[in-house]
């Protein structure tokens, strides 16, 4: 299917149309606005002071530098272990349980997707995901147990959604194409540790048996730049797709501004059963360099080895090289635009890379009415 997709990058323009109504949920609140002392100042990074967050207690009663290493606020955590610019967010709603601080995001989109070919197809349905992370001290350092899970397989039936050219997965034993398909019930179930080792280095640990490996930017759904349109990416599986592996174990060292990851984790791409756990294997490796160098601002590169990631092609092997930048900023009073900059390459032994671009943008103008694109 990959080649299907050289074939046609060159010849077809497709235009499609999909009308996503974006309901926004009870864990949709208004963006945060970072607090400028953030970085200083963890336990008000920890809990923003904005309208519509739940606050169960005062944030100055948090004990202090207790759950930022390094003063790398929490927000800053895209998918995985990736890392968006400071100066925007991703909605979501913190709250205490017990000595838990929790933290609780979703979204949920009405769509329908028309694709209007003779490749295409209509679908009205309905993609979805929510997430809930619960983070505490342990031994001086950040300790969090995550999970996050999707409907889509139920929403957008097994075969996904209409999305042309779109290549990756299969159903009924042969090749996805032009075809979306739906993420995995359980998108993540994971435990994150990271602790400062001195006062300007921090290690992580990051163990999953369905997550995100160091591999690629920050997955679409957690990216400021497009937490609005719903579709993945024609790209998808030359950048971001590993963010649902069935065995991940991660380790890096970070700054305040920097961090470097390696990962062991599974290659092969999630199966056609979407509500188990596939068998968890560490039979793949990666290496990512993560560079926040200032508050709008976080850049990546990376290179992952998949051993036999299509179950289709079990033999066949493929190697990733990515680089990406994202850019964010405030707009207006409670708005923010993020625009994001991912170049991913894919090769097989004995045969030439085949890359992709993407950039995409999306403008929260206010509380009710955002503005995205994306060019591939
Ligand atoms: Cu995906």
């Amino acid at each position: 299917m990959r080649s299907l997709v050289r074939r046609l990058n060159g010849a077809a323009f497709c235009a499609t149309l999909s009308v996503a109504l974006a309901s926004r949920g009870d864990a949709q609140v208004p963006r945060p606005k970072k607090d400028s002392t953030a970085k200083r100042d963890s336990a008000t990074a920890m809990m923003p002071d904005m309208p519509g967050m739940t606050m169960s207690r005062p944030a100055s009663t948090l004990p202090h530098g207790m759950l930022n290493p390094l003063g790398v606020p929490m927000d800053r955590m895209g998918s995985g272990t990736t890392w968006i610019p400071d100066s925007v967010s991703l909605p979501a709603r913190h709250f205490m349980a017990a000595s838990w601080e929790m933290m609780a995001h979703g979204f949920g989109f009405v769509q329908e997707d028309g694709q209007t070919n003779t490749r295409g197809a209509w679908q009205f349905g309905s993609l979805n995901w929510g997430m809930l992370m619960a983070s505490r001290e342990v031994a001086g350092g950040r300790f969090q147990l995550r999970t996050m899970l999707s409907l889509d397989a139920a929403t957008v039936t097994d075969s996904g959604y209409p999305l042309l050219l779109q290549t990756g997965e299969s159903f009924h034993g042969q090749p996805l194409h032009d075809r979306q398909h739906p993420h995995d019930f359980l998108m993540e179930l994971a435990a994150l540790y990271e602790r400062a080792v001195s006062s300007s280095l921090g290690v992580e640990l990051y163990a999953a048996p369905s997550g995100e490996p160091a591999l690629g930017p920050v997955a679409f759904m957690h990216r400021p730049s497009a937490m609005d349109n719903p579709a993945a990416p024609i790209g998808h599986h030359w950048q971001d797709a590993t963010h649902i592996s069935f065995g991940v174990v991660t380790a890096g060292v970070f700054t305040h501004t920097w961090k470097l990851e390696g990962s062991a984790f599974n290659g092969r791409e999630p199966d056609e059963s979407r509500w188990n756990i596939d068998p968890i294997r560490l039979n793949s490796y990666s290496a990512r360099a993560t560079f926040n160098p200032a508050g709008n601002w976080s850049l990546t590169a990376g290179y992952g080895y998949l051993a036999s990631p299509e179950a289709l092609q079990p033999s066949v092997p493929e190697h990733r090289a990515t680089a990406s930048a994202q850019y964010g900023r405030k707009i207006g009073a409670d708005g923010q635009w993020a625009s994001s900059l991912i170049w991913g390459t894919n090769w097989q032994p004995g045969f030439t890379a085949s890359p992709s671009l993407l950039l995409e943008s999306e403008a929260v103008l206010h509380k009710r009415s955002t503005v995205f694109g994306r060019a591939e």
